[in-house]
């Protein structure tokens, strides 16, 4: 398993919609993996295939708390639908968008229907925290941040609070 590099705003491959799968096969099962890898370092929560610069329809998620057992989770071509009508704001936070955090309002309940792991169909209903995720997961595969949904003001001043932040963690390396 392999830490890949997660790419970060303004890199123009964030913006790029992601295209379905074909089949889940064992290499897809190795990025998945690696994905699952690179989120855990990060110490996010999910992940999308295009912030590590593939543009497949696909997203790692683990929602466990930190004293709890690890519960990965895999999502490959998911599809939303059905989402309430009641709103919820979250402070979210984003690994393509590291040190930003900021309050987004979506449904606070959603179906998603997916492909899992091995290549089988699921169809559940997302609440809480996994509703949140899932949404902004999704958003990614559409090539959609989180900062989209904030004022143009604040979306620059995330993006240049971003290169900062990667500018000295490249003096730091050296
Ligand atoms: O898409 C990503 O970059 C992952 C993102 C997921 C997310 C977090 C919060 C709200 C919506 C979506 C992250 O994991 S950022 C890291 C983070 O904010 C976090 C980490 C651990 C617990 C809670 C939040
Ligand atoms: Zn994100």
């Amino acid at each position: 398993m392999a830490v890949l590099e997660i790419r970060t705003v303004p890199d123009p491959v964030l913006k790029e919609v992601s295209q379905p799968v074909d089949q889940v096969d064992d290499d897809l099962r190795q990025l998945m993996d690696d994905m699952l890898q690179t989120m855990y370092a990060a110490d996010g929560i999910g992940l999308a295939a295009i912030q590590v610069g593939v543009a497949k329809r696909v997203i790692v998620m683990d929602l466990a708390g930190p004293d709890e057992e690890a519960q990965p989770r895999y999502f490959v071509n998911p599809v939303l639908s059905d989402p309430s009508d009641t709103l919820k704001p979250y402070e979210e936070g984003c690994l393509s968008v590291p040190t930003v955090y900021d309050e987004v309002e979506r449904p606070d309940r959603i179906r998603i229907r997916y492909l899992d792991y091995d290549g089988n169909p699921q169809d559940e209903i997302a609440e809480g925290m996994f509703a949140v995720c899932i949404q902004h997961e999704m958003d990614h595969l559409e090539g959609v941040l989180f900062i989209d949904y904030l004022s143009r003001l604040k979306r620059q001043r995330a993006v240049q609070k971003v290169k900062k932040v990667e500018k000295s963690k490249g003096r730091d390396a050296a």
